[in-house]
């Protein structure tokens, strides 16, 4: 059976929700982790790399990063209709939407939280506005990111903004999306 290796209070909670709501018959494994308020600390027991969560451990095979955990998770446990699978409508949509999280939404988020900019950045990242601009366009059309389906691509984009008020973009569009995800991810 897959191990998730998570801890309360941190990026492993989406993916906690997830395993819940995908039925999936995965073991979870709380671990401790170093936190950045200098509390916690790392946890012999979790056997991520960097001492990390979330963290998946599948027989020999392991995965890390929530956008690689999610895809892995929706693809192998497609009962719950949680992210379109090779062939089906959106798919592109959703694994765009995955990486571009991992890619450009927490990189952002992190640098505008760190108070840091720089030319090469933005050539590369573009800015937060920009990004809020690409969230917001879909959520002008429809309720979800891929339309009118709702998918784990919803969970991973909208989570810092249930985590960081501060960061919540000035957008009804993404306020109403999130406030969205977060019933849907407590009703499960
Ligand atoms: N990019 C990773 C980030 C994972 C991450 O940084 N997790 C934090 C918890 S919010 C952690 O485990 N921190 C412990 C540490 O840095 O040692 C992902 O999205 O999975």
């Amino acid at each position: 059976m897959p191990t998730l290796y998570f801890s309360p209070n941190s990026r492993s909670d989406t993916v906690v929700t997830l395993v819940r709501m995908l039925s999936a018959d995965i073991a979870l494994r709380e671990v401790t982790i170093a936190r950045q308020d200098g509390s916690g600390h790392r946890d012999p027991a979790n056997p991520h790399p960097e001492g990390k969560v979330p963290y998946l451990v599948d027989g020999d095979d392991a995965v890390r990063e929530r956008g690689a955990i999610i895809l892995y998770l929706t693809d192998t446990y497609p009962a719950a209709g949680l992210g379109p699978l090779p062939g089906a409508a959106r798919r592109g949509d959703y694994l765009s939407w995955l990486f571009y999280y991992q890619g450009v939404i927490e990189p952002l988020l992190t640098l505008k939280w760190a108070n840091i900019s720089h030319p090469a950045i933005t050539a590369t990242l573009r800015d937060v506005d920009t990004m809020v601009e690409r969230l917001a366009e879909p959520l002008r059309r429809g309720p979800w990111l891929l339309g009118e389906r709702f998918s784990a691509a919803d969970m991973l984009c909208s989570s810092p903004f249930f985590w960081l008020a501060a960061l919540m973009p000035d957008d009804p569009a993404i306020r109403d999306w999130v406030a969205r995800c977060r019933d849907r991810m407590t009703a499960a």
